[in-house]
């Protein structure tokens, strides 16, 4: 297969105010657009040509630095942008909010240990929602990495490269995981991603 850049799947004004159109422009229009460009022309010739996105990242990691970067974050990417819609944050279907209850002690508990994961990242990278054994975890990455490279499988993620905040936070990156975590959260594709990875 090849990578393809998704259209977004709400207008690019659509998040505003907590993520500009010129965020939204730059992010999927250049970055995302350079990950899917540089990943294909990187998986010319290599073993993982014609392989499922997934089979790419988990194979590329580790073997393949200038792939899998790519690849990693075309994969991260395409679920960013479903990670998010208009009037978002707000509710959690009902059987996720249960889990999250379970294994991370609270709703409220979840978003803090979510947001300190992305506040505490290193440099670029992202914070996660991971199923793990079974159980709901945070987890943090560097780079292009994500937890399916670490055992686990990603049902929430939170971009935190400045490129996805400066425009519109300068160097408050706590303030825009707040936003995210509030006001972007699209549950339903959280709670989507939850059922398929149990
Ligand atoms: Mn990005």
């Amino acid at each position: 297969m090849s990578f393809t850049l998704p259209e977004l799947p709400y207008s690019y004004d659509a998040l505003a105010p907590y993520m500009s159109r010129e965020t939204l422009e730059y992010h999927h229009d250049k970055h995302h657009l350079a990950y899917v460009n540089n990943g294909n022309n990187l998986l010319k010739g290599t073993e993982w040509e014609g392989q499922s996105l997934e089979e790419i990242v988990k194979g590329s990691f580790g073997k393949n630095a200038g792939l899998f970067n790519n690849a990693g974050q075309h994969f991260n990417h395409l679920h960013f942008w479903n990670w998010m819609k208009p009037n978002g944050g707000g509710a959690i279907p009902g059987e996720l909010e249960k889990k999250i209850v379970e294994d991370l002690g609270s709703v409220d508990k979840m978003k803090e240990d979510f947001i300190q994961a992305g506040v505490t990242q290193f440099g670029s990278g992202w914070n996660w929602l991971a199923v793990k054994d079974g159980k709901i975890v945070v987890m943090k990455t560097a780079n292009g990495e994500s937890p399916l490279v670490h055992g686990a499988t990603p049902i929430l993620g939170c971009d935190v490269w400045e490129h996805s905040y400066y425009i519109d936070y300068r160097n408050r990156r706590p303030d825009y995981l707040k936003a995210f975590v509030e006001n972007l959260v699209n549950w339903d594709y959280v709670a989507e991603l939850y059922s398929k990875a149990v």
